[in-house]
């Protein structure tokens, strides 16, 4: 019977598609099915009389380690192929007992090839992530982002900027020319917005015709100079926003720029007062007669 068991084993594991391993309680491999070379280059000879740890990516140790400790069957890690390229594999293991004594004598492990499914994996959270207009991180991102930045500066006692952009005057312009060229100037004035950031700096698209940008480690002063770059980045795409008394009018935004200190002594304790202080400054500069920066400063309390 144990004779007819193990060549079922034998036939199932030499024609899986998975790669079938086995090892006794040390890891190593004393069996590998041949399928290990289409998926990782390597020959089974080549793996077995080696711990499983030698296929498995150095970063990705501490996965197979807990996955152990937690007696968990499962473990999604990167294993290295034979050409020094890695692959994400679908580990499952099961102990296998002596069936006298009930004592673990070692493992049956099968692996399989899941980098199609990783990738589109990662591809649907950049997704759930992005602004499907203007590919600019969406709302959700940036309260992410924002908050993450938020605490990072109360810890560390420094300055965060905040810039909140809103197009002037966009619903005309959608009157005029129609919500499909004005889904088009979003996505200029997007660009132009992504092309005056540094790479610290996150924008995002904040709603409608808004965009919020986090200007991390930033005073009042660099804020009002990435504002004002952004300002004129705008206007200087020159699109057209329909006739007026004084000719052409084109396209441009109002820009509100705030900035907060992390201070002992310091009052204001969540992100929202930035956002709120931003919103505040914006309108300002729509109130002064927009295409302007205005600016606004609060002091936050310094955590710790
Ligand atoms: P203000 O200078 O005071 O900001 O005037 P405004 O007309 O820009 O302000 P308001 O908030 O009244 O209008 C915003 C407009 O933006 C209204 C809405 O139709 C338009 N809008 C919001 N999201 C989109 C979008 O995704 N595509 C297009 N084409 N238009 C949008
Ligand atoms: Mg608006
Ligand atoms: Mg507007």
């Amino acid at each position: 019977m144990a004779d007819e068991s193990e060549s079922s084993f034998q036939f199932l594991a030499d024609n899986s598609v998975d790669i079938i391993c086995r090892s006794k309680m040390d890891r190593v491999l004393s069996y590998v099915s041949p399928s290990c070379f289409s998926t990782l280059g390597w020959r089974p000879e080549e793996m077995t009389g080696r711990a499983v740890e030698d296929f498995i990516l150095d970063e990705d140790h501490p996965i197979l380690a807990a996955a152990i400790a937690a007696q968990a069957g499962c473990a999604m890690l990167r294993m290295m192929k034979k050409d020094g390229s890695t692959v994400w594999m679908d580990n499952r293991a099961r102990l296998v007992l002596d069936p006298v004594t009930g004592e673990p004598k070692g493992w049956v492990v099968t692996m399989r090839d899941i980098t199609d499914r990783k990738a589109l994996e990662d591809r649907l959270s950049k997704l759930a992530l992005a602004d499907g207009l203007t590919g600019l991180p969406n709302r959700r991102a940036f309260d992410e982002a924002l908050e993450r930045e938020w605490k990072r500066t109360l810890r560390e006692g420094s300055q965060i900027s905040l810039l909140l952009l809103d197009v002037d005057h966009f619903k005309e312009f959608n009157d005029q020319y129609g919500h499909q060229v004005g889904d088009d100037c979003l996505r200029a004035v997007a660009a132009a917005v992504k092309g005056t950031l540094r790479a610290s700096d996150t924008a995002a698209r904040y709603g409608g015709e808004e965009i919020a940008v986090i200007l991390p480690a930033t005073d009042n002063a660099g804020a009002v100079g990435v504002a004002e770059t952004m300002r004129s980045a705008i206007e200087a795409l020159r699109l057209p926003r329909g006739e007026g008394q004084e000719g052409q009018y084109y396209v441009t935004a109002s820009i509100g720029a705030a900035t907060a200190l992390a201070r002992e002594g310091g009052t204001m304790r969540m992100p929202e007062s930035l956002l709120l202080a931003a919103d505040t400054a914006m309108y300002k500069a729509k109130t002064c007669g927009r295409n302007r920066v205005a600016t606004a400063l609060l002091v936050a309390a310094k955590s710790g």
